[in-house]
């Protein structure tokens, strides 16, 4: 009879070449080694340690689909997913720094950048030497990012820029800001700008008191009167297609990610119940907890062969926005149910920091909610059965 491991139902390891297995051990080891001693800590006190980057940098992980001539190490998108599972294993809020630098930041360098802004940008980016952030979302436009007021003015020696932008990963920190504006030079459409931190006009305010994401810093990008040359424009894009698609490339490397957050909630439920004993038996023997672990496991499972699929289909240019939609909100909102169900069966304890479910069921609110809500997740497919527009 075949052997069956819980850990790997579907023998996911055997689905991998060589060097997506050597990539994934390699973020493996240094997610547990450099990241999950700090992690606690970092929530808690609602701290995020820059030097992150640069250790993600030294070990190839920032940008690693970008081709080795730019600075990362021309991966394919599978190994991008399974390093965004590792770091998730450990938290949501380090992923989220891996991905925004990775697929919001490098990738619109790389896509629609000149020559001379990949120059200037990804080397640094992809080392961790300089921090990216991505300006879509704004106070009055969050999933209807077209409603943006964030305006460029064009001038004899470039644009102007004004307007503000809300709930941005990483700009307090960020030495690099990708945002996008309303060009008058180009009928009003939208266009990407790359900003130097220190540039007059431009601030970066944290928001304070998050109760999910702590090891992330978050803030706001304000922009007063910002000039900037004609150097700042990424010439090669233009309309919401430019936005969309970096997140294609993070909302896919999210729906591995957050699988990597609900195998820690299930390996810990699992291990939890074997250990306690209620009423003169382990609870892992009782078939309420064994019908959850089940359930947990088969999600898990149907989902990692999802993104694969999903992530070889990228790697071969051929996978469409709407299957990324469906793997990232069926993989969020399964994640936020097992760490939702682990944190119960964790009983009391599951409330404590030490146990960690606690901390990833607050960070999987987050994720369910940034790069297109789950409900609006189901819109774009709504819209892909009925070919109705259901938004506005
Ligand atoms: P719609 O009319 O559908 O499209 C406008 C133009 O965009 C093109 N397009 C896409 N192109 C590439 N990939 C996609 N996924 C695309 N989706 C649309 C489309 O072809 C069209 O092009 P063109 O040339 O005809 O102009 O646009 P809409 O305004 O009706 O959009 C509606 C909706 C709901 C689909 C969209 O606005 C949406 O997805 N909203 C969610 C917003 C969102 O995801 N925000 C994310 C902000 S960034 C973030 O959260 C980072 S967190 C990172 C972290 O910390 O990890
Ligand atoms: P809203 O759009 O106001 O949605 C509120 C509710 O209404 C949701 O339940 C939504 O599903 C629902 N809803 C909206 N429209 C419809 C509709 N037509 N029909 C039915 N229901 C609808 N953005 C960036 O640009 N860069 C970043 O780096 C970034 N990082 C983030 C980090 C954190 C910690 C957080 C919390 C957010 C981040 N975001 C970032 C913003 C994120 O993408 C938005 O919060 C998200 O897109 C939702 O927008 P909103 O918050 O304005 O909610």
């Amino acid at each position: 009879l075949a052997q069956f491991d819980w850990a790997d139902p579907f023998r996911l390891d055997t689905q991998l070449t060589d060097d997506e297995r050597m990539l994934r051990d390699a973020a493996a080891a240094f997610a547990q080694d450099r990241l999950q001693p700090r992690v606690i800590d970092a929530f808690r006190n609602e701290e995020t340690d820059p030097d992150i980057f640069r250790e993600m940098g030294e070990m190839g992980l920032l940008g690693a689909t970008v081709p080795e001539t730019h600075g990362g190490i021309g991966a394919g998108y599978v190994s991008y997913g399974l390093i965004a599972r590792e770091i998730e294993r450990v938290d949501s809020g380090y992923r989220s720094m891996m991905s925004v630098q990775s697929s919001l930041v490098m990738y619109p360098i790389y896509a629609y950048g000149s020559e001379e802004q990949r120059r200037k940008y990804l080397p640094k980016l992809a080392s961790g030497a300089f921090i990216g952030c991505f300006g879509l979302t704004e106070p009055d436009a969050g999933s209807d990012p077209g409603g943006m007021k964030t305006t460029a003015r064009k001038t004899n020696t470039g644009y102007v820029l004004n307007g503000s932008k809300m709930w941005i990963s990483n700009s307090p920190i960020a030495d690099v800001f990708v945002v996008w504006a309303k060009s008058d030079a180009h009928e009003g459409r939208i266009r990407g700008f790359v900003l130097d931190k220190g540039t007059k006009g431009l601030s970066a305010p944290k928001i304070q008191g998050k109760l999910s994401l702590r090891a992330s810093i978050t803030g706001e990008i304000v922009m007063q009167d910002v000039h900037v040359g004609e150097d700042a424009l990424l010439p090669h894009v233009e309309g919401l297609k430019g936005p969309f698609g970096c997140l294609n490339r993070a909302r896919y490397g999210i729906s591995w990610g957050v699988l990597g957050a609900a195998e820690f909630c299930f390996h810990a439920a699992r291990q939890y119940g074997l250990d306690r004993k209620q009423f003169g038996k382990p609870l892992a023997q009782t078939q309420l907890f064994q019908l959850k672990l089940a359930n947990m496991m088969t999600d898990i499972t149907m989902g990692l062969q999802s993104s694969l699929q999903v992530g070889r289909l990228l790697d071969s240019a051929d996978a469409a926005p709407e299957m990324i939609s469906m793997v990232k909100r069926n993989n969020c909102g399964k994640a936020l149910d097992i760490a939702r169900m682990a944190r119960d069966m964790h009983g009391g304890n599951g409330i404590s920091e030490e146990f960690q479910v606690i901390r990833h069921m607050m960070n999987l609110e987050t994720v369910n909610t940034y790069e297109g809500t789950h409900d609006v997740h189901a819109l774009i497919l709504g819209r892909a059965i009925t070919g109705l527009q259901a938004f506005a």
